[in-house]
């Protein structure tokens, strides 16, 4: 069973590269260091879907990061995938490990204190919880939850615990003093312009933060 030893967890968007091929920018940030990537490109058919997480799973495969795809537990099992990333309007986390057994991961996004305990009560290997600041990637979810909020859900929960929802390396540190375990990112990493130096910031200086 692959475990969580990761602290930034990248999460793709295509349409947030500044017109990179997905597979190069996320190449470049395994090179850099980033240890997980999640494929989340919601709005492509699931043959689309296929296609395109395989080319993203060879990229990570080559810089040995951990692979999830959103949402899919079929297209998890199709990539041999390290695991399956729910997001809370998914399968519940119970039915999600019995198609998948032991030996895949399993991450859920949550929004709320409650959803966050829900995912662990289901047996969750790690959440995210967000969008903590205001992104405009998911203005959707309405208004950010704020780091209050983070810190009083993390005080309470278990398992591991990210923020996402517009965080770069200016958030890090209210983050981990909020007790996050690490961050989800999309855009700090995917549309930045120099995407290796980037991850190489970010990660010097979340092992800063935390001590290590
Ligand atoms: N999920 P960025 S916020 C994919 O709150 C996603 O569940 C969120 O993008 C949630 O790092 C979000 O560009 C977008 O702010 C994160």
């Amino acid at each position: 069973m692959p475990s969580i030893d990761f602290k930034v967890y990248l999460i793709s968007d295509r349409t947030k590269t500044l017109g990179r091929p997905l597979s190069q920018v996320i190449g470049e940030a395994g090179r850099a260091g980033i240890a997980a990537v999640q494929f989340r490109e919601k709005d492509l058919t699931l043959r689309e879907q296929f296609e395109f997480a395989s080319e993203i799973r060879s990229a990570a495969k080559q810089h040995k990061m951990q692979f999830f795809v959103n949402d899919r537990v079929d297209l998890c099992l199709a990539l041999d995938a390290e695991g399956v990333h729910l997001p809370s309007s998914g399968f519940p986390v119970t039915v999600a490990r019995e198609i998948l057994g032991g030996s895949k991961l399993i991450g859920v996004s949550c929004h709320s204190m409650e959803e966050v305990q829900r995912a662990e009560w289901e047996g969750a290997d790690f959440a995210l919880l967000g969008p903590v600041y205001d992104t405009p990637s998911k203005r959707a979810y309405g208004l950010p939850l704020g780091i209050d909020v983070f810190k009083k859900v993390r005080r309470s929960a278990a398992i591991p615990l990210f923020a996402i929802g517009g965080v770069d390396r200016s958030k890090l540190k209210e983050v981990i003093d909020a007790g996050a375990d690490g961050v989800a990112v999309i855009s700090a990493i995917l549309s930045s312009p120099d995407v290796y130096r980037e991850c190489r910031l970010l990660m010097d200086e979340m092992k800063r933060l935390q001590g290590v």
